[in-house]
């Protein structure tokens, strides 16, 4: 058998070839001890009768949720490809992975994977010199000093500090549920953190305005009825590259017009050749407001019927005076604020252009597309309401599209819509078991909000509010002192990357008295750790399931062996209760094997007639046998071995079949859209970050548009003139494949500036900028565009920090060096609130990222 670095030399392809190359879904195979060198399979046929295509898992948080396939030779990957388990067509799409799915090789076989367990050379128990995390060399160890030194530390601060001294980051802040959190609640319990995430308000708001369920879209299919599609800071070309960008442009083929409210002429505009409404950061209330305030004073029943009227007397609350809730004051309804009949102030179109900068022109058209006769599907994304003060966000969407009664009916919709389930909605169709381990109550009941969750080490008090995972606890916020020592970074989750205010973060992590990180490459918070354990990536595992979407389910399998002396996280786990003397059994009753057969025998399909549910996989005795687990056989739609050489079930979806949805058709026989909530308002107010009313009013935010003049009445600019967004861009996942050497020559991570701006300040094309805010400061190269809001700059999401310890300034473009750890409102965390000054920078110009070297210890 040829050796691997033989068979990498024999199979040679230059760097540059790869980009033009990846359409065709060329080859490329990094190793370890290889560098970069990219190769090529010479002899496509050669190699394919040898190999084995295996479903591989392409496992990140990035929206979409696409087919990989990964040819295995002798062991070795050497080619991957996507679906072509049928042919394509609109109704039945092959779910293709993107240009960030086809690079995965680079990171799981990425020179910079974490190979051994590491320590940080000037560690010692409870510390060592702290303030070299960070910066400090790594000194390869075993896994038992590893595992030894990581029980030491979290007894030790137990002992010392008891368990609310120890803090569980990761799982993308879902509490109590990775492999290890679950051994510290075992332990006698952990503090959790939790964040508003990727849904913003519209994590708490729904459940108390109706409830208005949190997405109410209509199928797929039926979108192709509507008139209009209104997108409201919405970009599904970057953000929802699976189905839902594809299903957008049917939708437009079928002849609907687009219009998309956004301060970025962003490349879903262009695809669907939409009409751009430029609109400020975070001013989107008071632009909704005005649409509303036109909408009432255009319409006339007769002559210009735009509201429906019958539909918001019939389905809602708090409309206008007559509508308002036995016991309030009728003065407080929504219509009489809009108008200003009490405080004087009419939410007119000249009112929010002065805010959100839309012509009041553009506005009164907005208004017009609401009429209750257009079929149009009102569909913002999560990132206005991602934003500060956005505690209403939800409420305002929902009370402009039931003036409109653009609700429970074919082609009219209100929802919010992004990410695997982008334009199209309804319920699952097809969907995994669960893994059946059972669930470990954490004796410790502290959730640090994660706005608050630096900012809380660092002052030893926050504000406990509940734990937004769980809504019914959700309380009155009460302040406690909290002491963290260990933070420990064990599940999915780049905490130190992703979360608010990361100038905090790092400071925070020099402060404790011990960190560590379950990580398969370098990421931010393994670099600032004392101890690093690594990990297996999902193509070294035993397999699960990824679903997206409500039409398919992907199931991955095992690729290759775990790599150099890389271990599950369940295995670390459980090698740590050992020595903290927890009985594991308790939360791994049986193996991972186990665990993914599980989900196998509890998949479900949707029945033909669409009103019920069986068993998705036909399970025979032998194939119990032949994976050695215990379980009964089934029968069902596809057989064991198929489902695994397929890699997905898909539902094939026509028009008029049993699997249509129209959202909310029989909501209003039982609920009433509450555009005056009560409930909202105290529970907000109560949390105690900051307050709201009960209809959605324009509340100027923290860090908002507001905030960049030092005088609001005379319109002068102050010390951070711009406001920042952080579009979810192309070259990642999040934080995930920042490291990647294709993906960082394919997408060149700039900071977008619109060119008039630059000009202003004398800054060209190419230049290196300093971007500083209230928070931080952080370098990027300009790129000058037209596409943008004046004042407004687009910081990608996601980049890895890369502080420069002598000046603190983060040259790696860092989104979270300018957001600040402030809460507000639910605890939102503001990802497009932060405000900024840009400067043509002084020193040193920045190498471009995939010239930089990456982050590769031992
Ligand atoms: N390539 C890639 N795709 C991803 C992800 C990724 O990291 N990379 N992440 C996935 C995840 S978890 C999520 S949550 C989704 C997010 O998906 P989206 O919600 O689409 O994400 P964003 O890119 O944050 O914002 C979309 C648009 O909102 C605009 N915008 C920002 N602030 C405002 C505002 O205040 N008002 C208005 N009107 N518009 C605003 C931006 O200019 C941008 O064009 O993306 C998913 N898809
Ligand atoms: N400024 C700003 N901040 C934002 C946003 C923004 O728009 N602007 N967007 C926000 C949004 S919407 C979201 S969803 C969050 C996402 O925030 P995160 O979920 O924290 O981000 P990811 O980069 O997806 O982090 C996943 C991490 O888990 C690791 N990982 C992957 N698989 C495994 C595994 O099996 N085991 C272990 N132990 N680790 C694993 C990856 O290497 C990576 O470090 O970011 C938020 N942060
Ligand atoms: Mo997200």
């Amino acid at each position: 058998m040829a050796s691997l670095v033989d068979k990498i030399n024999k199979l040679n392809l230059s760097r540059r070839s790869f980009i033009k190359a990846s359409a065709v879904a060329t080859a490329g195979l990094t190793l370890a001890g290889c560098g970069n060198t990219l190769t090529n399979i010479a002899d496509k046929s050669e190699s394919e009768k040898e190999g084995e295509w295996v479903t591989a898992a392409c496992w990140h948080n990035c929206g979409g949720r696409c087919l990989n396939k990964a040819l295995v030779v002798d062991g070795v990957v050497i080619r991957q490809k996507t679906d072509d388990t049928h042919p394509d067509s609109p109704d039945f799409p092959q779910q293709r992975a993107c240009v960030r799915g086809r690079s995965q090789r680079q990171q799981i076989f990425g020179a910079d994977r974490l190979k051994y367990p590491m320590k940080r050379k000037n560690w010692a128990p409870g510390g060592g010199k702290k303030e070299l995390r960070g910066k400090d060399e790594w000194v390869k160890i075993s896994w038992d000093e590893a595992l030894d030194i990581v029980a030491g530390e979290i007894k030790a601060a137990k002992e010392k500090h008891g368990n609310r001294s120890i803090l569980a980051l990761g799982e993308r802040g879902l509490t109590n549920h990775y492999d290890f959190s679950k051994i510290l609640a075992l332990y006698g319990g952990c503090v959790h953190h939790v964040g508003t995430r990727s849904l913003g308000t519209w994590r708490l708001t729904p459940g108390k305005i109706g409830p208005m369920p949190g997405s109410t879209l209509n199928d797929r299919l039926d979108l192709l009825n509507c008139e209009t599609v209104i997108m409201w800071g919405s970009n599904p070309a970057w953000s929802g590259v699976s189905g839902g960008v594809y299903y957008a442009k049917r939708i437009k083929d079928a002849g609907a017009k687009f219009i998309v409210v956004d301060p970025f002429y962003n490349d879903s505009l262009a695809l669907l050749d939409a009409e751009w409404i430029p609109i400020r950061p975070v001013t989107d209330t008071a632009a909704m407001l005005a649409i509303a305030y036109a909408m009432i004073t255009m319409d006339d029943p007769v002559t210009n019927p735009i509201i429906d009227w019958k539909f918001l007397k019939a389905n809602t609350v708090g409309f206008d005076a007559e509508s308002m809730p036995e016991g309030t004051d009728p003065k407080d309804n929504f219509k009489d604020y809009v108008l200003g009949t009490y405080d004087g102030v009419p939410k007119t179109p000249e009112w929010a252009y002065k805010i959100c900068g839309i012509e009041p022109n553009k506005i009164r058209y907005l208004a017009n597309e609401f009429r209750k006769d257009n079929k149009l599907a009102f569909l913002p994304a999560y990132s206005f309401a991602r934003n500060k003060n956005a505690d209403n966000v939800p409420q305002m969407v929902m009370t402009l599209g039931a003036m409109g009664g653009h609700m429970g009916k074919s082609g009219h919709c209100t929802s919010n819509n992004q990410n695997a389930s982008a334009f199209n909605g309804g319920p699952a169709l097809v969907s995994a078991g669960g893994k059946g381990l059972p669930t470990i109550a954490n004796p410790v009941d502290d959730v640090i909000i994660d706005s608050e969750l630096w900012p809380s080490i660092l002052k030893g008090e926050y504000n406990y509010v509940g734990n937004l995972d769980d809504l019914k606890t959700i309380t009155k916020g009460q302040k406690r002192k909290i002491d963290i020592r260990v933070l420990y970074h064990g599940g999915v989750g780049a905490i130190l990357q992703s979360r608010d205010g990361m100038k905090l973060g790092i400071e925070a992590h020099r402060k404790v008295d011990f960190v560590v990180t379950h990580a398969f490459s370098l990421n931010t918070q393994a670099k600032y750790s004392d101890v690093v354990l690594p990990i297996t990536t999902e193509w070294e595992r035993v397999g699960g399931f990824l679903s997206g979407g409500r039409e398919m389910l992907i199931m991955h399998s095992q690729v290759v062996e775990p790599l150099y002396e890389a271990k599950d996280d369940q295995w670390i786990a459980i090698e740590l209760a050992k020595r903290l003397g927890v009985d594991h059994k308790e939360a791994f009753p049986f193996d991972t094997r186990q665990q993914f057969f599980n989900q196998i025998a509890g998949a479900t399909v949707a029945t033909t007639d669409g009103k019920g549910k069986e068993p998705l996989v036909t399970i025979t005795a032998s194939d119990i046998n032949a994976w050695g687990v215990t379980g009964e056989p089934q029968q069902g739609r596809i057989t064991l071995k198929e489902l695994q050489s397929r890699g997905v079930y898909q539902v094939e979806r026509k028009p008029g079949d049993n699997f249509g949805f129209i959202a909310l058709e029989d909501h209003f026989e039982t609920n009433k859209l509450l555009i005056y909530s009560k409930e909202l308002e105290d529970t907000i107010n109560d949390m105690g970050f900051s307050k709201i009313k009960a209809i959605p009013t324009y509340i100027p935010p923290e860090d908002g548009y507001e905030r960049t003049f030092s005088d609001w009445e005379r319109q002068i600019k102050g010390e951070y003139p711009f406001q920042v967004v952080n579009p979810h861009y192309l070259r990642r996942s999040h934080t995930v494949f920042d490291n990647v050497p294709w993906l960082r020559e394919a997408w060149t991570n700039p900071v977008f500036i619109n060119e008039d701006d630059a000009k202003a300040h004398s800054i060209s094309d190419g230049d290196t900028v300093l971007l500083s805010s209230p928070h931080g400061s952080t370098l990027r190269t300009a790129c000058l565009t037209q596409r943008l809001m004046p004042k407004v700059i687009a910081l990608p999401h996601g980049s890895w920090v890369d502080v420069d310890e002598k000046t603190g300034i983060d040259t790696g473009g860092a989104d979270n060096m300018l957001c600040g750890a402030i809460p507000t409102g639910q605890g939102t965390s503001g990802w497009n609130t932060a405000i900024c000054r840009i400067e043509k920078y002084s020193g040193n110009a920045l190498v471009p990222d995939a010239q930089k070297p990456q982050r590769i210890i031992l």
